[in-house]
């Protein structure tokens, strides 16, 4: 049986990969950082095979102490402070977190001798890509981050480059474009409009506000993305991957698609306000991948789209709000 260890494992992407391994028939050991977890209870219940280890991406000894318990085969490093917009205000813990965490995860392996047996997935992001230097993106692109959290994911992409060739580590990179499905966050823009649109459609509210319409993003669905991430862990070399569906929607057609799933009709300013203070001090407007190399070389091909990710978040949080009072 092969152990994995997940950090950030009670977060969306660590729902879907605890998901997925377990199928897999993996022992699984969860990182989990302390009180703050307000998803822990509903993620205990999940997955109770599960063996959750206290400790935190900022607390190198915490980090060793893990480690060393679980000795893994293969780690999946999702542990961040991932929402963009907190960055800006707080961009030395995003800093900490975000970019330092991972090198500390790094030599955590190092200390307890597990460099040679010890397999990493990194979570980069094509928020490195920022201010986009050529369209679409792929691996060759330059990065230009945009935030303090696209600044923080670029130190720890380089970092896990450098202990691939300085350590021979087999550390993997994969350079993953947005990714939604039903446990996304309500900060982010996709589920703070499906869940607001199935508000608006039992009658509990009116309208809802956005920061801008504006913005396009390569939307794919969590549940494809992280079988990218345990398939580059399976190949045989370390390396760099984009994982994208290679298709581009602004949010004006993610809320509209939505207001479609839900039977909603009219204008979508007849739902929404417009709040400038949402708006970020630098924006990314525009990303779209091209993920012909994952393709190529680990066989992955999104099965998800655009209208059916749609669907599956608006259905999802139709259902849970009228379970809830
Ligand atoms: P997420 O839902 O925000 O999950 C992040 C996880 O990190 C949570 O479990 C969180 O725990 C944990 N965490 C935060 N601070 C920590 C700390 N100091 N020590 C240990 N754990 C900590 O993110 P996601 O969407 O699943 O994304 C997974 C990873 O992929 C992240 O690294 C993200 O930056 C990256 N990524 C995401 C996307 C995307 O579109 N989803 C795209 C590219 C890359 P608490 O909830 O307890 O704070
Ligand atoms: O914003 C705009 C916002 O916060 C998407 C993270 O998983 O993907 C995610 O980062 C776009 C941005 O995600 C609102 O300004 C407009 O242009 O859903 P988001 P993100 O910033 O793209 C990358 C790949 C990651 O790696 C990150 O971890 O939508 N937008 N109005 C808004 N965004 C939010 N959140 N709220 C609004 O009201």
């Amino acid at each position: 049986m092969k152990i994995a260890l997940i950090t950030g494992i009670t977060g969306q992407d660590g729902n879907h990969l605890s998901e997925f391994l377990l199928k897999k028939d993996y022992k699984i050991y969860g990182l989990v950082n302390g009180q703050k977890n307000y998803n822990l209870d509903a993620f205990k219940s999940r997955f109770p095979s599960i063996e959750l280890i206290g400790g935190d991406l900022t607390d190198f000894s915490s980090l060793c102490d893990v480690v060393k318990v679980s000795q893994p085969d293969e780690i999946y490093n999702l542990g961040a402070i991932s929402y963009v917009g907190m960055s800006f205000s707080q961009p030395e813990l995003t800093a900490n977190v975000t970019g330092l965490g991972t090198l500390r995860i790094l030599e955590a392996v190092r200390k307890a001798n597990l460099e040679t047996k010890t397999r990493i997935y990194q979570a980069s992001s094509s928020e490195m890509f920022g201010k986009v230097q050529q369209t679409p993106q792929n691996e060759n692109t330059p990065f230009y981050p945009r935030s303090p959290y696209g600044v923080a994911k670029t130190f720890a992409h380089y970092t896990c480059i450098n202990y691939r060739e300085a350590y021979n580590m087999h550390v993997s990179s994969g350079i993953l474009f947005n990714h939604e499905g039903e446990y996304r966050g309500k900060e982010f823009v996709t589920r703070k409009i499906s869940s607001n649109v199935a508000k608006i459609k039992l009658g509990k509210q009116k309208k809802f506000s956005l920061g801008s319409l504006d913005p396009k993003r390569d939307w794919g669905y969590a549940g494809d993305y992280v079988e990218a991430m345990w398939m580059m862990v399976q190949n045989k070399e370390p390396e760099t991957f984009v994982i994208a569906t290679g298709v581009t929607h602004s949010v004006r057609e993610f809320l509209e698609e939505a207001l479609k799933v839900a039977g909603l009709k009219g204008d979508v300013e007849q739902y929404v306000d417009l709040d400038k203070s949402m708006i970020r001090p630098s924006e990314v407007d525009l990303l779209v991948g091209d993920s012909t190399k994952a393709k190529e070389k680990l066989g992955w091909t999104p099965k998800v789209d655009f209208s059916k990710l749609v669907q599956i978040m608006v259905e999802n949080d139709l259902k849970l709000e009228a379970s809830a009072n």
